[in-house]
C-alpha cells in the first residue's frame, strides 16, 4: 500500500524582503564610506578569525546594498596586465581582494583616483557609471567580484567617450556637493579634459 502523501506545514511567515527593481537609468543611493571619486565608496566586510583559519562575510545591507545575481573571480592575472578599461550603465559591484593586491583606479568623469585594493575586508563599491582601470596585480591575487546582474555585454560602455556622453546624456557631469573639497584629497585628481579612451 502507497505511503500517504507528506502534507507540509505552511512556510512561517517569510523574512524574505520585496525588492524592487531600480528604474534603468538611475543611481542607486550612497552606501559606505565615500572616496573622492563620485559613485565609489568603501565597505568593510566581516572578519570571524579563529585557530581554524578566518571566514570573510559579505552580507546583504550590512555589507553589500545590492541583491548579488552573479560572482565572479579575478585569479592568475599577470602583474603587467591590464583589465577594466570601461564602466557600467546599470550594473553595482563590490570588489574584495582575498590574497594579493592590485591597483584600482576609478573616474567619474570629473575626478579620478587610485586605490591599492590588498585588505581583505575593504572591499569597494562601484555604483553605475564608475570608469575603472585595474593594473599592478600582485602574483596570486584573488579578487572576488559581487555583481548586481548576469552578465550583459550591452552594459558596457568599452570606450572613455562613450563614456562621457553617456554622463553628459544623463546629466552626470554636472558637479554635485558631494564632489566639493575632493581636492583635498592627495590621490585624487581631476580628469584631463583631453583624456581619450583609457
Ligand atoms: C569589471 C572588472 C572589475 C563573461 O562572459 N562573463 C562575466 O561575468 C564577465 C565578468 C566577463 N565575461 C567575458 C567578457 C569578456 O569577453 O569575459 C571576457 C573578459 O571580460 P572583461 O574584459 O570585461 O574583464 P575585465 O577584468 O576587464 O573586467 C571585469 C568585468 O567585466 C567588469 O565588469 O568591473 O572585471
Amino acid at each position: 500500500m502507497a505511503e500517504p502523501a507528506t502534507v507540509l506545514p505552511p512556510p512561517p511567515s517569510s523574512p524574505v524582503r520585496l525588492v524592487t527593481a531600480r528604474p534603468r537609468g538611475t543611481i542607486p543611493p550612497p552606501f559606505g564610506e565615500p572616496t573622492g571619486v563620485r559613485r565609489v565608496s568603501f565597505v568593510e566586510l566581516q572578519k570571524i578569525g579563529d585557530a581554524r583559519g578566518d571566514l570573510v562575510v559579505a552580507e546583504l545591507d550590512k555589507h553589500v546594498p545590492f541583491l548579488v545575481e552573479r560572482m565572479y573571480a579575478l585569479v592568475n592575472v599577470p602583474s603587467n596586465a591590464d583589465r577594466g578599461g570601461h564602466a557600467h550603465k546599470e550594473l553595482e559591484q563590490v570588489l574584495v581582494v582575498l590574497s594579493g593586491g592590485f591597483e584600482l583606479v576609478v573616474d567619474d568623469g570629473a575626478h579620478r583616483q587610485s586605490i591599492f585594493l590588498d585588505e581583505q575586508t575593504r572591499g569597494v563599491y562601484l555604483r553605475p557609471m564608475v570608469w575603472r582601470e585595474l593594473r599592478r596585480f600582485r602574483p596570486g591575487t584573488v579578487c572576488v567580484v559581487l555583481a548586481s546582474s548576469v552578465y550583459e555585454e550591452g552594459d558596457y560602455l568599452r570606450d572613455y567617450d562613450s563614456f562621457k556622453a553617456e554622463l553628459r546624456a544623463r546629466g552626470l557631469d554636472r558637479p554635485s556637493p558631494a564632489s566639493s573639497g575632493v581636492h583635498r584629497l592627495s590621490s585624487v585628481y581631476p580628469v584631463d579634459p583631453a583624456r581619450r579612451t583609457g
